[in-house]
């Protein structure tokens, strides 16, 4: 079975509890229940952890290299200031998906840099906890498109055929 692990960075414990017109009144524990339900309809084993200290994401992300197949990862305010947390997803190499429930793009400038996006797969923002759904079907569809063998398309076979 897959695996997949899910972190959450700081503050995010936090969530449905304050700041509400940014980023919504779900709870961090409702939010987890709904990845947790969509992942055993896709059969797909999910850890889902929440931090506050960087030094424990960095960790969590280096230990994900054994027994992980992909990380949906919201580094929170790291985001913005952590080439530790960017090193360790290039360090471990496993396809990584960076959510934000807020679209950072559209809120203060110090918030519209992320040290991640540039070596995750993707990044999901805006879309409030729907984001992390997506990002969970995005990587199972990831993993399913890389383990396939390559088809020989009928316009290839054709080819082969007439330059014997
Ligand atoms: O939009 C996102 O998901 C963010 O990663 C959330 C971070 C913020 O620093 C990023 O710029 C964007 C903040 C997470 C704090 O979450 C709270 C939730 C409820 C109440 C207070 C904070």
């Amino acid at each position: 079975m897959r695996r997949i692990l899910v972190l959450h960075g700081p503050n995010l414990n936090l969530l449905g509890r304050r700041e509400q017109s940014i980023y919504g009144t779900l709870s961090l524990d409702s939010l987890d229940s709904a990845l947790t339900k969509l992942a055993e309809e896709l059969a797909i084993v999910v850890d889902i952890r929440q931090s506050n200290s960087e030094g424990e994401l960095v960790t969590w992300i280096q230990e994900a290299r054994s027994g992980y197949d992909g990380v949906i990862l919201n580094p929170a305010a790291y985001t913005h200031t952590s080439v530790a947390i960017r090193d360790a997803i290039v360090a471990v190499g496993l396809p990584t998906i960076e959510v934000h429930l807020s679209n950072i793009h559209q809120r203060e400038p110090f918030r519209q840099h992320s040290y991640v996006a540039g070596v995750a797969l993707g990044q999901i923002s805006g879309l409030g906890p729907i984001g992390y759904l997506l990002a969970l079907r995005g990587l199972h569809e990831h993993m399913s498109a890389m383990r396939k063998p390559r088809k020989t398309s009928p316009t290839s076979r054709r080819q082969k055929s007439a330059t014997k």
